[in-house]
């Protein structure tokens, strides 16, 4: 007799999270089933953006006669939507947003964390069919409780996330989420409309042959960093054969892809834009924090990503991210 083997759904697997932890709220959890109901949202209008461009062309209208809306601010007011009308979060920062935004009633200001997210991020790969992504930090509030959040709320070191995900719409829709009790993956199953458990415990290879990064700046980046491109594909069989380049130009596929596979990732500073392109808040230290809790490394090229303390919400940083021993080899190729 064949066993049919029980496959989780997020809000099965988060859950069980939580009932290993008699004593939690369950807010970290219904947060979590938030965003995936988001994201679900979200999949449905980005699979069809191709066919809503074109119909758009003929009168900025979608199929259910309303103004077709830039899918990124689409994608942020889903996620504002869940956000606000659950019961687990004081406020928002979003990288569609100048501002933080504080929901400041009175279940919000009761609740325990704050999210910062980048609701659809590579929108621009969109109109030729690359993948993109959703990225996410939840953070605990160290403001009062029964108030507003503030600020304080959301300028935390990543380290001090609770939980950070992505979304990959991509060849099928995945939602990645990693607490300090491990990295899962859930890939949406459109026939029961699920986020499905699909890659438990995901660890990321100590090292890999991958190495992404947009050459087109080769010339602006540092030396030690040129001598480490350079390093990538000068290797023969005696120190592990060459790298091979994989760059799509979409953050969250770039770094799912390196993250599975083992890889890494490089978005340096350049001459012109030494701090680099990423955003640190929604960005950089959700990927950090899912790295190094699946083993991985992430650092600007000075420090670890995960320390920085932040001073305004959409500041930059370069960006190095991926396999442990990958990254320690760059290491060595940066000046003292
Ligand atoms: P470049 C997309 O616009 C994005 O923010 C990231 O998703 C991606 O990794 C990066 O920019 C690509 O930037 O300068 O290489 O095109």
């Amino acid at each position: 007799m064949t066993i049919n083997r029980r496959i989780l759904t997020l809000d099965e697997f988060t859950i069980q999270q939580l009932r290993q932890f008699p004593s939690a709220t369950g807010e970290l959890s219904s947060l979590l089933r938030d965003i995936g109901l988001a994201a679900k949202r979200i999949n449905v209008e980005v699979n069809k953006a191709g066919l809503v461009d074109i119909l758009g062309d003929t009168g900025s209208i979608n199929v259910q006669g309303e103004d077709v809306k830039k899918l990124d601010i689409y994608a942020n007011n889903q996620f504002m939507g869940v956000l606000k009308h659950g019961i687990s979060c004081a406020g928002v920062g979003s990288e569609e947003l100048d501002d933080l935004v504080v929901f400041d009633d009175e279940v919000s200001n009761n609740s325990k964390y704050v999210v910062l997210f980048d609701p659809l991020d590579g929108s621009s790969n969109i109109d030729v069919n690359i993948s993109i992504g959703t990225i996410f930090g939840v953070y605990r509030r160290v403001s009062e409780l029964g108030k507003p959040c503030t600020e304080e709320d959301f300028l935390q070191p990543g380290v001090r996330q609770v939980a950070a995900g992505y979304v990959v719409y991509g060849s099928s829709t995945m939602l990645v989420y990693a607490t300090r009790r491990g990295v899962n993956g859930f890939t949406l199953d459109p026939a029961i409309g699920e986020f499905c458990l699909s890659h438990p415990d995901i660890k990321c290879p100590p090292s890999g042959k991958l190495y992404s990064v947009n050459h087109g700046n080769f010339f602006q980046y540092e030396e030690g960093l040129r001598n480490y491109i350079n390093a990538c594909q000068r290797k023969d069989k005696t120190n592990g054969g060459p790298y091979s380049q994989r760059y799509v130009g979409s953050m969250v596929a770039d770094v799912h892809r390196n993250l599975i596979k083992g890889g890494i990732f490089l978005y340096p500073g350049t001459i012109d834009k030494p701090g680099g392109k990423l955003r640190l808040m929604y960005e950089c230290n959700p990927f950090a924090f899912m790295l190094e809790v699946a083993g991985g490394k992430a650092t600007d090229g000075k420090q670890r990503i995960l320390d920085i303390q932040p001073t305004e919400l959409h500041q930059r940083t370069p960006l190095f991210i991926g396999s442990k021993n990958m990254m320690e080899e760059l290491e060595t190729y940066f000046k003292p």
